[in-house]
């Protein structure tokens, strides 16, 4: 199994030629990536792109790396039908990294005076888009009172040649981390790798508690340590084996216009005075790849997002709701559970677990589990037939959502919303849903009856 992106590309192309796709003819960075990937989208084709030539950059980029649930799956060598499984595993059996003194990512280094990020394909996506932007930025940065280390995507708008204006959710643990150190008056020195194994972004995407470490769980996805190095200039850990690492620091106290950029919510969300990036040192592995998540709406950003979000809210659900079936995430801040409810109260249990484990998380829907939750015309046939609005909904208002919510106020603050569409009292006791016996279904041949084919 590859350890590194590049390794992971080589594989997979290898393995499935027609799900790779080299693209030769020059593409500009504004408008034509994004272009690509919707009209590729709406043919349903999800292949990796690989663009040799960027107009305005020496950089190859790749993009659409984590498109499909196999691809992202091959990379850590499961079954795609195991995420869940596997991913809490990782949780539990956390491997720490290993740190080296050197790595192919030191192959090449610009200095403070040299560093220009123009140089980088950095893309503009949609029309709401504020400037070019790099999305597929790992940021790592270490608390000042714990010395753990936190690994986070964070959007970063092009300002100039080594400033960048960076978007860190309140409340997330980036942003906390920044607050600590600003409070003392401190510059946050931070990493920031673009190009690593697809086990670093699941890992970056763990939504767990302050402190968790996410270099420990993707480890624990890799099945070995992950290697780090720690910069010279930053002290700041970073990939050794990235394709590309920013060495950078956030500056206490100076905020600056970021923003709007289009984002999963599919709206053009987000702009703000925002804290500041400044980026002192870029290493670069020889020949490097740029990689690119499209930003907005697309596959893989959901996909990716959706995987280890998943993964945790069964976890939360499972501990309040012992025999919790299911969870899904269908569209921003929303979430299905199903549970096989035993007591009066438990849909109940499973939204604050739910809520309390996942602050983006805006609308959670409970069914029972005779409801299939990945089929939204089920649920809500279950909402319509299973809920009396004055019983079954709770509302707990003011609570810190997600400022990328355009019908949020107050940078993020909203109002939760939690439906029990759950057969009331338990479902052993609603009047029976409409079955066709089994026995019937199962004994009849249609074309003894009609020919199907000729309706
Ligand atoms: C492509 C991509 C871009 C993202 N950009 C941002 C961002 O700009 N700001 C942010 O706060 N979270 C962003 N996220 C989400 C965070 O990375 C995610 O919530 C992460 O779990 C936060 O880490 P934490 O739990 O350690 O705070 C992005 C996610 C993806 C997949
Ligand atoms: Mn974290």
């Amino acid at each position: 199994m590859a350890k590194d992106l590049r390794g992971f590309l080589a594989e997979y192309e290898k393995k499935n030629p027609k799900e790779f796709c080299r693209v030769k003819r020059e593409v500009d960075p504004k408008f034509e990536v994004a272009a690509i990937l919707t009209k590729l989208e709406e043919a349903r084709k999800l292949p990796i792109l690989f663009y040799e030539k960027v107009k305005g950059s020496i950089f190859p980029v790749v993009a659409n790396v984590y498109s499909t649930k196999k691809k992202i799956a091959s990379s850590i060598g499961i079954d795609p039908r195991k995420f869940r499984e596997r991913y809490i595993e990782a949780i539990k059996n956390q491997i720490p990294p290993r740190f080296v003194s050197d790595g192919p990512v030191m192959d090449e280094t610009i200095g403070e005076k040299d560093v220009d990020i123009g140089t980088l394909p950095m893309m503009t996506y949609h029309e709401g888009d504020a400037a070019p932007y790099i999305t597929a930025g790992i940021v790592l940065a270490e608390d000042p009172e714990t010395g753990e280390f936190n690994a986070s995507f964070n959007r970063l708008m092009y300002q100039s040649r080594n400033r960048a204006g960076i978007f860190m959710t309140i409340g997330k643990h980036l942003h906390e981390i920044y607050s600590r150190m600003e409070d003392q008056g401190k510059a946050l020195p931070i990493s920031i790798s673009i190009g690593s194994h697809p086990a670093w972004a699941l890992g970056a995407l763990y939504i767990g508690a302050y402190g968790d470490n996410e270099l420990g769980i993707i480890g624990g996805l890799l099945g070995s340590p992950v290697e780090v190095m720690k910069g010279d200039l930053s002290g700041t850990l970073f990939p050794a084996n990235a394709e590309i690492v920013l060495e950078a620091v956030i500056e206490p106290h100076i905020r600056e216009e970021e923003g709007p950029f289009c984002e999963f919510s599919g709206y053009a969300t987000g702009k703000g005075l925002r804290p500041v990036v400044t980026i002192k040192s870029i290493h670069l592995r020889k020949k490097a790849i740029y990689q690119d998540i499209c930003g907005g709406q697309h596959r893989e950003h959901l996909l990716m997002a959706t995987i280890p979000m998943e993964a945790n809210l069964y976890k939360s659900v499972k501990g309040a709701v012992p025999t919790v079936v299911d969870v899904h995430v269908p569209a921003p801040f929303s979430l299905i559970v199903s549970i096989k409810k035993r007591f009066q109260g438990q849909a109940q249990a499973a939204m604050i677990a739910a809520f309390s484990s996942e602050m983006y998380l805006k609308h959670v829907i409970v069914v029972d589990e005779d409801v299939n939750i990945t089929n939204l015309q089920e649920v809500i046939w279950a909402v319509a037939t299973r809920v009396q609005a004055d019983r079954d909904i709770v509302i707990i208002p003011g609570v810190r959502g997600s400022s990328l919510d355009p019908s949020s106020g107050n940078e993020g603050v909203v109002t939760k919303m939690g439906i029990d569409a759950t057969a009331k009292p338990v479902l052993s006791s609603y009047p029976k849903r409409n079955k066709v016996p089994q026995e019937v279904m199962d004994r009849l041949k249609l074309e003894s009856f009609l020919n199907i084919d000729e309706l």
